[in-house]
């Protein structure tokens, strides 16, 4: 099961704040393989399906906005229990509740601009990883250091 794909996004904010090295070494560092990687200004559209169970919130508007707002980074990272350790690594929704360590705990302060989208579950990252990519964008390669990242 060290196959799990998750989707983690850099928000606008991350984007321009020039925080991007810093979430994908954390990635990267921790033992977690990219699958795909894609820097784009998102569609309306794409946003608004992305945040569809969110439409009654709200803040649901804004928050489209502000992913339109610049560029985003979106990728699939791949690893055992990607999904769950990715969610811990980001800490929660909120900044202010987020522990010293996590990328929102040590990087940024306020809830709206929280830098980092990560798939809450399996099957939302599932869903957002075949929203966000077409299924040729995810590459097949192999990480070298596997075999010492896994027993
Ligand atoms: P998550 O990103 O930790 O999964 P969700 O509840 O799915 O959190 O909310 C999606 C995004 O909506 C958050 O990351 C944040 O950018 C934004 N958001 C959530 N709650 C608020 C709020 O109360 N005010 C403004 N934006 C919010
Ligand atoms: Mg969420």
């Amino acid at each position: 099961m060290t196959d799990e794909r998750t989707f983690i996004a850099v928000k606008p904010d991350g984007v321009l704040r020039g925080l991007m090295g810093e979430i994908i070494k954390r990635f990267e560092q921790k033992g977690f393989k990219l699958v795909a990687m894609k820097f784009m200004l998102a569609p309306d559209s794409l946003l608004k399906e992305h945040y569809i169970d969110l439409k009654d919130k709200p803040f649901y508007a804004g928050l489209c906005k502000y992913m339109g707002s610049a560029p985003v980074c979106a990728m699939v990272w791949e690893g055992l229990s990607a999904v769950k350790t990715g969610r811990v690594m980001l800490g929660e929704t909120n900044p202010a509740d987020s522990k010293p360590g996590t990328i929102r705990g040590d990087l940024c302060i306020q809830v709206g601009r929280n830098i980092i989208h990560g798939s809450d579950s399996v099957e939302s990252a599932n869903k957002e990883i075949s929203l966000w990519f077409k299924p040729e964008e995810l590459v097949s390669w192999k990480l070298a250091a596997l075999e010492h990242i896994y027993e």
